[in-house]
């Protein structure tokens, strides 16, 4: 028979093993002390990038400007024809930028559908600051950032752009490509001295998209996302897919569970690969460091790399490992 002290002790002992089992599952503690900085980035061109984030780093400056700072130069380079202005169009022909950017406080701005601007990246982080909203899209975007002192760029779409446009709607078919032309979306982190983490993403978004469509880059939480607690995370590839499993978010509350880097990058394309779409030909990458300064990748299919650059390491590309 259940006495009344038996039951309460019972009681007592499920209480005290439950909370031990709930503080073990949220708990993650990381030592205090001086930070080494590092910065990440996705694709070959996070080198370039990359070198630009680590003078800002390298100086005691904040993560947050080495974060927009890094990926200015990619934004920069109009050979490239997956982020800024050198990018592919959407399938009427029209180049539009979708960015995103956020800090250790857990401020955060984004840019979608952005046309004629060099640097989506910066008027995220003024929407950032400046505003009391997160995202501004399109026309009320671009008329924010004009307001602001960016200048409109006149022409539609480079010669490059102009004519993989021209050849493409020979057929007109839309297909996203697994790893195209090996660079991509640039997503990048960094960690300053001060222990602190920010993150950004910016893109021209899958070339031939429909006119309007917004991917994962701009979103927090799909392309990227940061907790100063734990880490951050950044995706690259077909953004409807990351979307659907609000992909970065996944990968720090993964972290945050106390698998590692490149662990928790794995879950999530993990998750992605059972989605109900057809996502064979696609390419999906995660990348993401944690507080102590570790960092991984991974992806659904061969290919995908990224840059690193730290005390220890000399701003090198590395492969990350992937599913199929
Ligand atoms: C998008 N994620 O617009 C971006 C594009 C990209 O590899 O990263 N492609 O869906």
């Amino acid at each position: 028979m259940t006495t009344r002290r038996t039951f309460l002790k019972w009681t007592a002992l499920s209480a005290a093993l439950l909370s031990v089992k709930k503080s073990s599952a949220r708990k993650i503690s990381f030592p205090a002390g001086e930070t080494k900085p590092i910065v990440i980035s996705t694709w070959r061109h996070g080198i370039e990038a990359n070198a630009d984030a680590w003078k800002v780093l390298a100086e005691g400056g904040r993560a947050l400007d080495a974060v927009e700072k890094g990926v200015m130069n990619t934004e920069n380079d109009l050979r490239n024809q997956s982020v800024g202005l050198g990018g592919i169009p959407d399938r009427d022909g029209h180049v539009t930028l979708d960015a995103c950017i956020m800090d250790e406080k857990g401020n955060c701005g984004s840019v979608c559908f952005l046309e004629h601007i060099k640097h989506p990246i910066s008027v995220a982080r003024l929407i950032m600051e400046k505003t009391p909203h997160v995202i501004l899209v399109g026309e009320g975007a671009q008329k924010f950032a004009l307001d602001n002192g960016f200048t409109l760029e006149k022409f539609d779409r480079t010669p490059e752009s102009d004519k993989a446009w021209k050849e493409w709607l020979k057929k007109s078919e839309y297909k996203p490509v697994a790893n195209f032309e090996n660079h991509d979306t640039i997503g990048m982190l960094a960690i300053d001295k001060a222990g602190n983490i920010s993150g950004s993403c910016t893109t021209s978004g899958m070339g031939y998209k429909m006119h309007g469509r917004v991917g994962d880059s701009p979103i927090i939480g799909a392309g990227l996302f940061v907790d100063n607690e734990v880490g951050g995370a950044c995706a690259t590839g077909t953004g409807e897919e990351v979307i659907r499993i609000c992909g970065s978010h996944t990968v720090v509350e993964m972290m945050r569970a106390g698998h590692s880097p490149e662990e928790a990058c794995k879950i999530a394309v993990e998750r992605i690969s059972k989605s109900p779409k057809n996502i064979k030909e696609m390419q999906i990458g995660f990348l993401a460091v944690n507080k102590h300064g570790e960092f991984g990748g991974y992806a659904l299919q061969k290919g995908f790399n990224y840059a690193v650059q730290s005390q220890e390491i000399d701003n090198q590309l590395q492969d990350a490992k992937y599913l199929w």
